[in-house]
């Protein structure tokens, strides 16, 4: 089922909301970064730069088309979007080579801090008639040690049936699909939502216009987003897919991991499914 927005979502009004969110971020993170490394980076940065010119004589037209191409990604707000797609996954890569429990994966353009706090068995805030299949995710999250996580916090968000995230695309009320369920004494939770459908970059940016020059598709697999903590353990963001679902072989974000490819079953009530992962958090 298809519902109809009344605005039209596009490229520069997701960019726009995704910016302000990576600054409302920034505002209480620190970002200072030691000038040596700032030197050592960007010298290798510039440094590959000039081997690619030199390796594919780069003529002056490609030039001035990646100048332009590069003013267009920051007037659309989607420098989020292009870095999220594109470089997080090797930065997630780095930063969680040493984790012992549960993979991760990159966090995306639109996770919002701050959703609403929701019991151990719960439903996702959804509309009355939420398009979709429904799904029963459940779990339980423990330490790397085995024992059970009482009270850990399992924040979700995603897309809904066409695709859209709320609080970025229009017409969909605040916090749709997006919550922080805390587990219960035996770090166990049950959270009733839908599946999320495959989600296309918006193809009106310049993000676009990049995949059609290049001759890509614009698509992720259906994921659901989560982060999950506890007291005494890190933090991990992941993403979860859908066996068998499109694009999970040529994910456009580089994003998915064999490990966190889920299997629903049916329940026979209806068209429901459910599926049970669990979550293992290394120590602080
Ligand atoms: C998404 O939904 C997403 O998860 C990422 C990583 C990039 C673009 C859209
Ligand atoms: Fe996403």
């Amino acid at each position: 089922m298809t519902h109809i927005p009344t605005e039209q979502a596009t490229a520069a009004a997701s960019g726009a909301a995704a910016t302000e969110q990576f600054r409302a971020k920034q505002r209480t993170e620190t970002t200072d970064v030691d000038t040596r490394r700032v030197d050592t980076l960007v010298t290798a940065l510039l440094t590959a730069t000039h081997d690619i010119v030199r390796r594919h004589k780069v003529t002056y037209a490609e030039y001035d088309a990646l100048k332009s191409w590069l003013i267009k990604v920051g007037e659309d707000g989607e420098w989020p979007l292009f870095l999220d797609v594109w470089v997080e996954h090797v930065v997630e890569e780095v930063a969680n080579e040493d984790r012992v429990g549960s993979k991760g994966t990159i966090e995306g353009p639109y996770y919002v801090p701050g959703s609403p706090r929701l019991p151990a068995e719960t439903t996702l805030p959804m509309r009355e008639n939420e398009p979709g299949t429904p799904l029963l995710f459940q779990g339980q999250v423990r330490s790397v040690d085995g024992s059970p996580l009482a009270g850990a916090s399992v924040e979700m968000w995603q897309a809904d049936d066409d695709g859209f995230y709320s609080q970025f695309a229009p017409g969909l009320p605040e916090w749709n699909l997006r919550g922080t369920v805390i587990a219960d004494a035996t770090g166990h939770f049950m959270i009733r939502t839908i599946q999320p459908a495959p989600y296309q970059i918006p193809t009106d940016g310049a993000c676009g216009s990049l995949i059609r020059a290049a001759g890509w598709h614009a698509w992720r697999p259906a994921h659901l987003h989560l982060k999950v903590s506890a007291p005494g353990h890190r933090l991990i963001t992941t993403q979860l897919y859908f066996d068998g679902g499109q694009y999970v072989d040529n994910d456009i974000a580089t994003a998915v991991k064999p490990e966190l490819i889920l299997s629903p079953t049916a329940t026979g009530q209806g068209n429901d499914h459910e599926v049970t992962y669990d979550f293992v958090l290394d120590k602080a």
